[in-house]
């Protein structure tokens, strides 16, 4: 009966040493909650909104703490089940704890959004828990022979449970250190009044009402993500400053507060990643707020010979970009708001550059620091040392939501759509080919600015079997996009999206 309980004893204190592990991995990478609040919210999304609706009066505004200490109730009963089960068989406590780790990395990966490192802290977790019950186990199952110390496994136990006790409230009280200072600037972030800064969502006209194609407007939560660190800077606006220095006349440097209290610019623009596939999903559109940089690089005083600018974040990431994109009427800016809200930590809190028509690679620096004019001659950016070209233009291109690669649909007139752009040039007019026929025009929805994609539609006639969708833009220079096809390295993917469907 007394082991009985010591087993039970030795998968909580497994569970625990897990859970500790678990949660100072998330915070170490800059992610926000942990398996207990991933495994309530998963609770949320899965219980019937009419239940769920029932519950929540009947326990009134204390729901979610009551929840999360359910839900921690009902885990660490489940932590000491699988103590319990190794006792009768070492392979089913470690089964148990591994089960216990799918239903985290479930409850982890099923969340809105949900960044692909927060698989880490949950494996991080798995390990602790099998290594710590092996462990404490061991002096649990019967000695095949002593080992000739004077003390019996029983007491060797319960020291070592007490050393992973004290360990995991350790381990535990480090996360929540290491936490606190993004917390603290979550905390910052969410404090920032940004007087006069808009989000007038997406102008009249600019869909074309087509279910499947993305969002004219790209959400923060949805808008795709690039960056070599694997956890994001924090940075409180208090503590940043930028530096605008080099081939300049003046050396400039600025506090946030006087960053923002300068002339305004708002504006839409698409951002997208040098190493997007042809179809593929690194590209975004939002209405951003900021400081123009001609004006800033106007008042330093540029010298003649400077042709780049090195631009260095927070993390020591760099970018070169061409100097004549940051002084002309393009709209290259220090922005500090996306859809009317302060940057979101992972898309640069709290500044990033951005410069339409340009790839983010060489140009979107996210935490900037520092703006150094100077000669591409001089100095290789982060990319540039791995393969990539020195400049990198936005080429013209265009993508088919709908329908999907491989759907099936209804044959007749089937409604196709997408997405085109070129930013600072702009899409003209939008053309699809079906079964490598001839190539007719899609209506494109309001077109005007330059700097944002353009959603087409168009409806092509397809009869019952297979089909072979292409797709491409036409700017507004005249140009048509090119059926040449490269691969993203070094300067950006062409060619034409093509897409398989089939009709009956
Ligand atoms: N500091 C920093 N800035 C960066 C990057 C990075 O890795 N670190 N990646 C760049 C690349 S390659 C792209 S495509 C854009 C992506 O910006 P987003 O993550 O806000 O979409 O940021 C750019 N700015
Ligand atoms: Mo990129």
């Amino acid at each position: 009966m007394r082991t009985r309980g010591l087993w039970a004893l030795a998968g909580l204190l497994a569970g625990l040493g897990g859970l500790a592990t678990s949660y100072l991995t998330a915070t170490w990478l800059g992610l926000r909650g942990n398996p207990v609040t991933d495994v309530a919210e998963l609770v949320i999304r899965v219980t019937p909104g009419s239940l769920a609706e029932r519950l929540i009066q009947l326990v009134g505004h204390h729901d979610k703490p009551l929840l999360v200490t359910g839900v921690l109730v009902v885990v660490l009963l489940l932590f000491a089940g699988c103590g319990l089960l190794s006792r009768w068989s070492a392979g089913a406590g470690i089964g148990g704890f591994v089960v216990l780790g799918v239903i985290g990395l479930i409850a982890n990966q099923t969340q809105y959004a949900a960044p692909a490192t927060g698989i880490l802290p949950i494996l991080v977790g798995v390990l602790t828990w099998l290594a710590c019950l092996g462990v404490l186990t061991a002096y649990l199952r019967p000695q095949p022979f002593r080992d000739g110390s004077a003390m019996d496994p029983q007491r060797r136990f319960l020291l070592l449970a007490s050393g992973v006790g004290v360990g995991s409230v350790v381990v535990g009280l480090l996360g929540w250190k290491v936490g606190g200072h993004r917390r603290a600037v979550d905390a910052a972030r969410e404090a920032l009044a940004l007087p006069g800064v808009s989000n007038p969502g997406p102008p009249a006209g600019v869909e074309v009402g087509l279910d499947g194609i993305a969002a004219w407007q790209t959400s923060a939560n949805r808008f795709y993500r690039i960056d070599t660190s694997l956890s994001p800077p924090a940075i409180s606006p208090d503590d940043w400053t930028v530096r605008i220095h080099g081939m300049v006349d003046h050396e400039i440097t600025l506090s946030y507060d006087e960053l923002v209290r300068r002339p305004r610019s708002e504006m839409w623009m698409t951002l997208n990643c040098v190493s997007n596939p042809v179809g593929g999903p690194l590209i975004s559109n939002a209405w951003w707020t900021g400081t123009r940089l001609k004006g800033l690089l106007e008042e330093a005083g540029v010298r003649r010979g400077a042709d780049a600018v090195k631009q260095t974040s927070d993390d020591g990431w760099t970018c070169g970009t061409p100097l004549s994109a940051m002084l002309d009427d393009r709209g290259a800016m220090l922005a500090y708001a996306m859809n009317g809200e302060p940057l979101p930590i992972e898309h640069g809190f709290p500044v990033r550059t951005l410069v339409p028509g340009l790839y983010g690679y060489v140009s979107a620096c996210k935490w900037v620091r520092d703006i150094e004019v100077t000669t591409f001659d001089s100095f290789t950016a982060y990319w540039t040392e791995r393969g990539w070209s020195a400049q990198g233009p936005v080429k013209l291109a265009s993508r088919i939501d709908v329908p999907g690669n491989g759907h099936h649909v209804k044959a007749g007139s089937v409604r196709v759509g997408g997405l085109a752009w070129q930013q600072n040039t702009g899409i003209a007019g939008v053309q699809v080919q079906l079964d490598g026929g001839g190539w007719q025009p899609a209506t494109i929805a309001r077109k005007s600015l330059k700097d944002s994609w353009v959603q087409w539609v168009a409806t092509v006639d397809a009869a019952p079997g297979g089909h072979r969708l292409a797709v491409r833009a036409v700017n507004d220079d005249g140009q048509v996009q090119t059926a040449v096809r490269a691969d993203p390295v070094p300067n950006g993917a062409s060619g034409w999206h093509t897409i398989t469907f089939s009709a009956d």
